[in-house]
């Protein structure tokens, strides 16, 4: 198996030392930045999104998956920053206003990561108008919503109306257990993805 297949197995049983040991190891052999994040950290990730998408492995899983994943950046992020390795997007995260669930709101931020978004994670509680200052500041690709609640998925239809009032082209994805494509339709969002691999997977399309 080559350093790089091991870092991707490592990553997926969460081995959060191995992983890191790994990178440097990569490093060391000279192999490129950018060929370590795609081929080793985010192979790794992408297989946990899949096998989580078809219910093969679960949160749990996933969060060790993404702890292992943020250990390796640590050691690779300046190197790909030195070799100029750009992030394939820029998306901010939050959950809407009136809504304090985090857990999937953070395992869409992981996925987004795993994918090799650049991501801005905007908390929970989150007005409108912070949805769009937040989008602005970092010139957001994706907007992504989260809601858990009856009561606030509504709120999602704010977001929508302030995104598009701005006259920003972020793309927002809508999220969360009560949210269906159904009321993404019909409040305007641009995409709607039933669990956090598959947002991670729509982003991606948004920015491909
Ligand atoms: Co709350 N809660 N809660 N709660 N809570 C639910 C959601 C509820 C279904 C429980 C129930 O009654 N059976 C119910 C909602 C009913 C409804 O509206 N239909 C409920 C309620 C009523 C409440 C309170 C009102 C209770 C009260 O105070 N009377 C209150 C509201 C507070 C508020 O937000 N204003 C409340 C509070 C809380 C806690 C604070 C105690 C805690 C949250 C802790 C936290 O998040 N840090 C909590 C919890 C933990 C839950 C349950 C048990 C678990 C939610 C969770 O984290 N699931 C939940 C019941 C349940 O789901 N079994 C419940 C795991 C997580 C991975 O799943 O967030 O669905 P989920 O994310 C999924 C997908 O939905 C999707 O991806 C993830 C999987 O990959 N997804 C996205 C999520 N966001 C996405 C965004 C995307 C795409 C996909 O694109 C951007």
């Amino acid at each position: 198996m080559s350093v790089l297949e091991q870092m991707a197995a490592d990553l997926m049983k969460g081995k959060a030392n191995d992983v890191k040991a790994g990178v440097q190891q990569a490093l060391d052999d000279g192999l490129e930045p950018g060929a370590i994040l795609t081929q080793g950290l985010l192979s790794g990730m992408g297989v946990i999104g899949e096998r989580f998408k078809k219910n093969e492995v679960y949160v749990p899983e996933v969060l060790i998956a993404a702890r292992a994943m943020k250990a390796g950046m640590e050691i690779l992020q300046p190197k790909l920053a030195s070799a100029g390795v750009q992030p394939c997007g820029t998306a901010i995260v939050g959950t809407v206003k009136g809504d304090l669930h985090d857990i999937g709101k953070n395992l869409v931020c992981m996925m987004l990561e795993g994918a090799g978004f650049k991501v801005v994670d905007i908390g929970i509680d989150v007005d409108p108008s912070k949805f769009v200052e937040e989008a602005k500041a970092c010139n957001a690709d994706v907007i992504g919503v989260s809601a858990l609640l009856t009561t606030t998925m509504t709120n999602m239809k704010g977001v929508i109306d302030a995104v598009r009032e701005s006259g920003i082209s972020s793309k927002v994805i809508v999220g969360g257990a009560p949210v269906t494509q159904a009321f993404c339709d019909e409040i305007g969002a641009d995409g709607y993805a039933a669990d956090a691999a598959s947002a991670a997977d729509l982003a991606a399309t948004f920015c491909s």
